[in-house]
């Protein structure tokens, strides 16, 4: 039976021939047309690059290869006694674009398991720094330090044919994947546990071991990490961390690099860092108001005075989405599932009752509805998972799945280096006054 990497390139030698069909046929149609505030404003709705493991509806929410998360978590393999499924399904999924079975699945956690082991190195630039440094630094230094071990990058130097980019770019995204839970965890036993380290489980799977060296054995809680690894996994190419990987890797710098440029974005308020900012701001209203479970008209008046400061509400809004984000929905299953009584929890459902309202009354706001990043944290305090500024690392370990997926089919699809056209506001007003084109060349 042919290894996942065969079957893999089977596809992408299937998928390269009918797209070299299709741009024969169709290359010269439009897709689109660009207004200028497109242009000045973040690009937003422009479609400008092909992600082939997942699309994001801005009514319906994400799609990995066809299947929404409520179908994921029917038809992924789960572990055993287990009723979430297993991240290493979702990337098998994401990579082949086919469901696997319960053996394919295994196969992964075995490949990433046999892969798992950090170099000492890589541990040594983390204790490098103070321990004050945020978790985030941390997790991108140490996937630098990773990538003494890249595969493609010292392939490349020894003068690789290009056909071959895709083999050793899977390589690297196999063993980075596989590292990173060890990376994270020992991040978080570093700076919040007095250094105590937890040596990994090889009989685990990849988010039992995960959550297993970060100190959590609670068998709900290794539940929650697969469900967060699966759910964080991929948001089709256009947010800033797919992108940035996608960019990154199409100067053909190595997954190693292209990853931590991805993680960098992931750690911006606007992105993934807004994960540790709602529990962040949940916390301090709590603190401000002196009580445990605030009223709704307290949340009202809370989210009132953070507008006011000119601050984002965090957790909620988002560039595509125009509902409910379905990766919010499942977190609140979860937790109606797990905890319904938690007072934390319970506070982030009520923060879902208030804040829409408030933010369409501002008419401006395009999405008034929950992201994923509203309620991760408050699963995670009621664990004891309460270092929030850890969170992003959490979503980062998970955006690996997608964005290397990803990679590898950027590689072996052989998408040039990516090189969009800017322009100036001087050659703007010029083509304004009718002095020529701007756009072009
Ligand atoms: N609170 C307050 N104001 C908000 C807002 C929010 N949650 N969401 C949007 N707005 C404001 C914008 O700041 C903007 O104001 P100005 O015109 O004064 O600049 C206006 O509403 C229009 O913005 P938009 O078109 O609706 O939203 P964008 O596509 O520009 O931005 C963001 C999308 C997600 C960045 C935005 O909604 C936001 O800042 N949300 C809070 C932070 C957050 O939760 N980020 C995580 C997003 C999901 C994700 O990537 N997870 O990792």
């Amino acid at each position: 039976m042919a290894t996942i990497k065969e079957r893999f390139k089977a596809k992408a030698d299937d998928l390269s021939a009918e797209i070299k069909e299709i741009l024969k046929e169709h290359g010269t149609r439009t897709i689109g047309e660009v207004q200028l505030s497109q242009v000045y404003q973040g690009m937003r709705g422009i479609t400008g690059l092909v992600t082939e493991t997942s699309l994001l509806d801005a009514q319906e929410g994400i799609r990995f290869r066809g299947y929404s998360i409520p179908e994921l978590q029917e038809k992924l393999p789960k572990a055993p006694g287990g009723t979430e499924p297993l991240p290493e399904g979702l990337f098998y999924l994401m990579l082949l674009g086919e469901l696997p079975t319960a053996g394919d699945a295994e196969e992964v956690t075995n490949i990433w398991q046999r892969r798992s082991h950090v170099p000492n190195h890589v541990f040594d630039a983390i204790e490098a720094l103070p321990k004050s440094t945020h978790p985030m630094t941390q997790f991108v230094i140490a996937i630098m330090a990773l990538q003494t071990e890249s595969i493609f990058a010292k392939k490349y130097a020894q003068g690789m044919n290009k056909k071959d980019y895709w083999d050793a770019v899977y390589d690297d995204s196999m063993t980075l994947i596989a590292r990173l839970p060890r990376v994270a965890a020992y991040i978080y036993r570093r700076k919040y546990k007095d250094e105590k380290h937890i040596q990994p489980d090889g009989l685990l799977d990849w988010s039992g071991n995960f959550a297993h060296m970060l100190g959590f054995e609670d068998e709900s809680f290794k539940e929650l990490m697969r469900l967060y690894m699966t759910i964080h996994a991929d948001h089709e190419g256009g947010n800033v961390s797919a992108h940035t990987t996608h960019l990154v890797g199409s100067a053909l710098s190595d997954p190693y690099l292209s990853f931590a440029a991805g993680m960098n974005g992931l750690a911006g308020p606007l992105h993934g860092l807004a994960n540790q900012e709602v529990i962040k701001w949940i916390f301090d209203m709590r603190d401000e108001l002196g009580v445990e479970l605030p009223s709704k008209e307290q949340i009202e008046e809370y989210v009132k005075k953070t507008l006011g400061e000119g601050k984002v509400v965090p957790g909620y809004g988002h560039a595509v989405l125009r509902k409910t984000d379905p990766r919010f929905s499942a977190q609140m299953e979860f937790g109606k599932t797990h905890m319904p009584d938690d007072p934390l929890v319970n506070i982030v459902w009520r923060v879902y009752d208030v804040v829409p309202e408030v933010l369409k009354s501002l008419g401006k706001v395009k999405n008034p509805w929950p992201n994923v990043d509203a309620h991760s944290g408050a699963l995670l305090v009621h664990y004891g998972l309460v270092e929030y500024e850890f969170y992003t690392v959490l979503f980062g370990v998970s955006r690996a799945l997608g964005v290397l997926a990803s990679l590898c089919w950027d590689r072996a699809l052989g998408l040039p280096i990516e090189r969009p056209k800017s322009i100036t506001t001087a050659s703007v007003k010029d083509w304004l006054e009718g002095k020529g084109e701007i756009w072009g060349d």
